[in-house]
């Protein structure tokens, strides 16, 4: 049945939730930093991604996005502002090399060190993202995420990253989103670098992996106390239909888009059910791999937007079930449909599947066609998403879930990748041609609520 504001549970309030409770907002590089060319930036692959023709659907680029590299204070002003806790941002690997100099860009570190003393003066505590699907693109000259030699170079990037910063960073994400990097970048090339091969994916989303169970212990190595964590975008899948082909269909694709990630982090390897089918698709693993990569962690950070609904399509691919909107469903301007139960069914599952310990909703949000009217921007459908998720997780907190903490996605409209600036999620407008920020009402709520008002 279709869920209308009517259905809000208007008694939600803070004091429903943990004191210490972690109450966010997430951002990440490309989408928001603009200054592509400034003091030392190097191109990322999605500099090279965006500027192909076709590939972005309004023709735009991360280039200027929403120049945060200019106008970081007043967004950690807006964050402070709105009395959140905690900041999560994602670190733009090609400020920090350039692929020429051996030694670390000093002007890259230097931005990302004040930001995070923006942080901290601020009340906001950091969590850092270290990869957010910004590769510099000398890296994917020399094959990229497919080639090994890239788990060293991205441990090289963390080591000087954590070594900087981990004096003042205690929360640590190695990767946004590996699904992401893998599948859109590699299978169906909707995102950077725009490859379209399902064995090149398994083998990038390999190495990511890897690249993240090696980092966890020199991370902890280098930054005492700290507390490091994965963010996945993870999605409740269901069936289509009652039959027995369309429950084999929604098994099938759950392997691949969850279990893919959430068996081998959490040590039973890859799913024998996704490997029958990928056959000779599956990645080369070495000895030592699988272990690395199931390295215990602090806590899992999951990115909810919506669930699947799939059906058996026969004739494609074994892996690949057909994913189908109904009709009764409500859904966001970007077709996205608005579960908060779906939100409640994923927390419950994975906790109750895997050890994951503290659980953290690193990103969670709504895309709609926001407009700037009289000085406002009246986002009601936003402002009520928000509401029913933050209830949903209430609810999943009383039935048992040991979630900490939630980063709304984002603080700021920005450069939503394929859909380029077409799509807003932000509880902060932006108005581009000025770069002026204008926080919703949505984002006025959220204040409010985080504020016990
Ligand atoms: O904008 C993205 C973000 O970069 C990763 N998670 C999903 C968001 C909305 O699509």
């Amino acid at each position: 049945m279709t869920k209308t504001s009517t259905d809000l549970p208007m008694a939600i309030q803070r004091s429903d939730f943990a004191s210490d409770f972690v109450w966010g907002v997430s951002t990440s590089a490309y989408q928001i930093e603009g200054a592509a060319a400034v003091d030392g930036r190097v191109p990322s692959i999605w500099d090279t991604f965006s500027a192909r023709p076709g590939k972005i659907r309004d023709g735009s680029t991360g280039a200027v996005a929403c120049d945060h590299y200019h106008h970081w204070e007043e967004d950690l002003d807006l964050a402070q502002s709105m009395g959140l806790n905690a900041y999560r941002f994602s670190i733009a690997w090609p400020r920090i090399f350039n692929g020429v100099d051996a030694q670390p860009n000093a002007k890259g570190l230097a931005f990302y060190s004040r930001l995070v003393d923006g942080m901290l003066a601020r009340g906001l505590q950091p969590w850092c993202t270290l990869y957010h699907w910004d590769l510099p693109q000398y890296i994917e000259d020399q094959g990229g995420w497919n080639n090994r030699a890239t788990v060293d170079l991205y441990l090289q990037y963390v080591d000087v990253i954590t070594r900087h910063l981990g004096d003042r960073i205690k929360h640590w994400i190695t990767h946004n989103e590996p699904w992401c990097t893998a599948m859109h970048g590699n299978w169906d090339g909707m995102h950077a670098p725009g490859n379209k091969s399902l064995p090149l994916a398994l083998q990038v989303c390999h190495h990511v992996l890897l690249s993240h169970g090696r980092a966890v212990p020199l991370i902890r190595a280098n930054v005492p106390g700290a507390k490091v964590g994965i963010a996945l975008s993870l999605h409740p899948v269901e069936p289509a239909s009652d039959s027995p082909a369309d429950a084999a269909a929604a098994s099938r694709h759950d392997a691949l888009r969850n279990r893919w990630f959430l068996d081998v982090l959490y040590g039973r390897g890859y799913p024998a059910e996704a490997l029958a089918l990928v056959g000779e698709d599956a990645p080369v693993v070495m000895p030592g791999d699988l272990e690395a990569i199931a390295v215990q962690c602090d806590f899992l950070g999951v990115n909810y937007y919506f669930p699947e609904v799939v059906q058996n399509a026969p004739d494609e691919y074994p892996l690949r079930a057909e994913i189908v909107y109904p009709q009764d469903r409500q859904r966001t301007d970007f077709g996205w449909e608005v579960s908060p139960q779906g939100m409640v069914t994923l927390l419950e599952r994975v906790a109750r599947d895997y050890l994951v310990g503290d659980l953290y909703v690193t990103e969670s949000g709504s895309s709609y066609d926001d407009h700037l009217e009289h000085g406002a921007v009246i986002d009601t459908q936003r402002r009520d998403y928000l509401i029913r998720h933050l209830a949903a997780m209430r609810d999943a907190i009383a039935g048992g879930s040991r979630i900490k903490g939630y980063f709304a996605w984002s603080l700021l409209d920005n450069f939503e990748w394929a859909e380029g600036y077409l799509r807003r999620f932000g509880l902060t407008y932006i108005d581009y041609p000025t770069q002026r920020r204008i926080i919703k009402q949505s984002g006025q709520w959220y204040s409010a609520f985080v504020r016990g008002h």
